[in-house]
């Protein structure tokens, strides 16, 4: 079939099974805008490129399927580069689209032309300039390939105008779609290793069964490999208590016995401690981030560590794994399994009553805790998020910014579900959580989808409710608006004196009622404890557009236990209300 490259893009995303898409279109992409009108493709037309990328990465998080956005050249290119970073950091299949100068301009710094593949290098998992329109279905199958096998993560296509456009005789090609073994044929040197070593399997499985403190220390990982019921059928065999990261909660249920929830520097303290103090940390799709690790030569001295990871780089780079193996997670898991009942299952394991007590008796001595404003003071944002909680479906997708709003998040809610939070953690992306949400909602638009923003998050990316009012896609969004960025805030308190430098926001300029009333959306906003529960109960009735709740919260509110960066993970700093007193450990 005769066609030209601009049709031949479409049809092949169409053939990829793409639903939808997020963009905007100018100059160099408007010849693959044009056949959009008669595509079954969904697009959604965003207010700046940055919630394009944003929103592709919502819909990934939430559905598992690899997100689509598509922008035009140079200064949209650039406006992606940080979702591209973003998603690269936290492992989000996404494939972004952006249009480039015709193939004769490059290089000589036509209007908007950027190097886009230069720029964007560091931060995709692959990239390629398509110099030929006959690439293009190739390059599209690749690029979906690539973005959601092995270790996941974004692929750009940089499209010139002229193999695309219509009026332009570089633009004609025949159609044609290739095949699996195609593809795999023409990137050699692309091949993951899906399944684990045996031999390292079965060490690793001698090494749990010989395990007295052991703890699995599971990561986003976990989520990407599909891999929540394998993980729960571990932990149940061997009764060895879970920690899940920032980007693995909800991997395992908050609510089972053996969760211990979010390790970190925002970490609860049992989360914290049973990893530095274990005999066996087993590593599942998790990378030893700085902030799980505290200062690494006094992370968990006594343990060893089994470490099973897609991408062989992790292996080592932090910490030197006992027993790496390289593998997708859930197959894995399920060959550990398999090791652990044939040499005994649960059963032939050491007595670790000793601490498990201990681990029950911190839960005890150090839950998460803070103080209920007295009546007529400020409210807590603790108190809002176990309101929401409390309030919401079950399974209710819950989308954070970056900051305190996003470490209370992670605490106070209670994820029993994967796929249920969906947040920015290697990355850290302030203006993440409206467009995601967005994407969150497209993806699984029967599901109740709140934000939980910051109010420096949410003025920088906040226009996106005008795409979520004009497209009705009706997410909701709290702002916990402390007047601060809060968490730059809480730093400046504890580590440089109380001088508090270019934090400050006010809590009413800009008004966020009004803002979100002309963007379309319902405004709402509380100012004490009693308003709480009514407001969520109101936006919660809403469901022909967007809502956004304006909380006003308390701005001395500080996020604890905390590990001051770059400190060991044995100095947490628990809330000041919990005496701390050193930790000793049985043997
Ligand atoms: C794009 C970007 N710029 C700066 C930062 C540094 N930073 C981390 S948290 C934070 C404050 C966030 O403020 P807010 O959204 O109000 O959240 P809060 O901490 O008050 O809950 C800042 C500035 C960042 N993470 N991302
Ligand atoms: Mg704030």
């Amino acid at each position: 079939m005769e066609m030209n490259g601009g049709q031949a893009l479409i049809k092949a995303l169409e053939t990829e099974g793409v639903e939808v898409m997020f963009g905007l279109p100018g100059g160099a992409i408007l010849p693959v805008y044009d056949p959009i009108i008669d595509s079954t493709i969904r697009h959604i037309l965003v207010r700046h490129e940055q919630g394009a990328g944003h929103m592709a990465e919502g819909y990934a998080h939430a559905t598992g399927r690899p997100g689509v956005a598509m922008v035009t050249s140079g200064p949209a290119a650039t406006n992606i580069v940080t979702p591209l970073c973003d998603a690269y950091m936290d492992s989000i299949p996404i494939v972004v689209i952006t249009g480039q100068v015709g193939t004769a301009a490059i290089g000589t710094d036509a209007f908007q032309e950027c190097d886009t593949v230069g720029i964007t290098r560091s931060v995709t998992k692959h990239n390629e300039l398509v110099m030929n329109a006959e690439d293009i279905p190739r390059a599209v199958r690749e690029a979906f390939h690539i973005a959601t096998t092995g270790r996941p993560g974004p692929v750009l296509l940089d499209i010139p105008k002229d193999i695309v456009d219509p009026k332009n005789p570089r633009s004609a090609m025949e159609w044609y779609w290739p095949t699996d073994a195609e593809i795999e044929a023409g990137l050699p040197g692309y091949k993951p290793t899906t399944r684990g070593h045996a031999k390292m399997i079965r060490e690793a499985a001698n090494l749990i069964l010989e395990s007295r403190r052991p703890v699995i220390y599971a990561g986003g990982g976990i989520l990407k490999a599909r891999a929540a019921e394998a993980l729960r059928e571990l932990a149940e065999l061997t009764g060895i208590h879970v920690v899940t990261t920032l980007m693995a909660r909800g991997a395992f249920p908050d609510s089972h016995p053996l969760c211990l929830g979010m390790p970190g520097m925002h970490g609860n303290f049992t989360a914290v401690t049973s990893m530095q103090k274990a005999d066996l940390l087993i590593a599942l799709g998790s990378r030893f981030d700085d902030r799980v690790t505290g200062k690494v030569a006094t992370f968990a001295p006594d343990a060893k560590i089994i470490h099973v990871d897609i991408d062989p780089a992790e292996l080592g780079k932090v910490r030197r794994p006992d027993v790496p193996i390289v593998g997708d997670c859930r197959l894995v898991i399920e060959e550990l399994v398999r090791a652990v009942r044939d040499l005994g299952g649960g059963d032939a394991q050491p007595d670790r009553s000793a601490w498990k007590s201990q681990v029950s008796g911190w839960q005890e001595k150090y839950p998460l805790t803070y103080q209920q404003s007295e009546a007529g003071e400020a409210l807590k944002p603790q108190f809002v998020l176990e309101h929401l909680r409390d309030s919401t479906p079950e399974d209710t997708i819950v989308v954070s910014g970056v900051g305190q709003h996003q470490m209370w998040t992670s605490q106070y809610w209670r994820f029993d579900h994967p796929y249920t939070f969906v947040n920015s953690g290697g990355l850290g992306t302030m203006g993440f959580a409206v467009p995601a949400a967005i994407g969150a909602k497209v993806g699984m638009p029967d599901r109740t989808v709140w934000a939980v923003d910051g109010d420096g998050c949410f003025q920088m990316t906040a226009q996106e409710l005008v795409t979520a009012a004009s497209e009705r896609i009706p997410i909701k969004v709290a702002i916990l608006n402390n007047a601060y960025l809060g968490m730059v805030r809480q730093w400046q308190e504890m580590f440089y004196e109380e001088r508090y430098s270019e934090v400050y926001l006010s809590p009413d300029l800009p008004d966020y009622v009004k803002w979100a009333e002309a963007m379309g959306c319902v405004g709402l906003r509380v100012e004490s404890p009693e308003e709480v529960q009514s407001a969520i109960d109101k936006a919660n009735g809403i469901d022909d557009r967007p809502v956004v709740i304006d909380f006003r919260t308390d701005s001395n509110e500080k996020v604890f236990p905390m590990v001051p960066a770059g400190a060991s993970n044995d100095e947490i700093v628990v809330d000041p209300s919990q005496s701390q007193t050193e930790v000793h450990v049985v043997q």
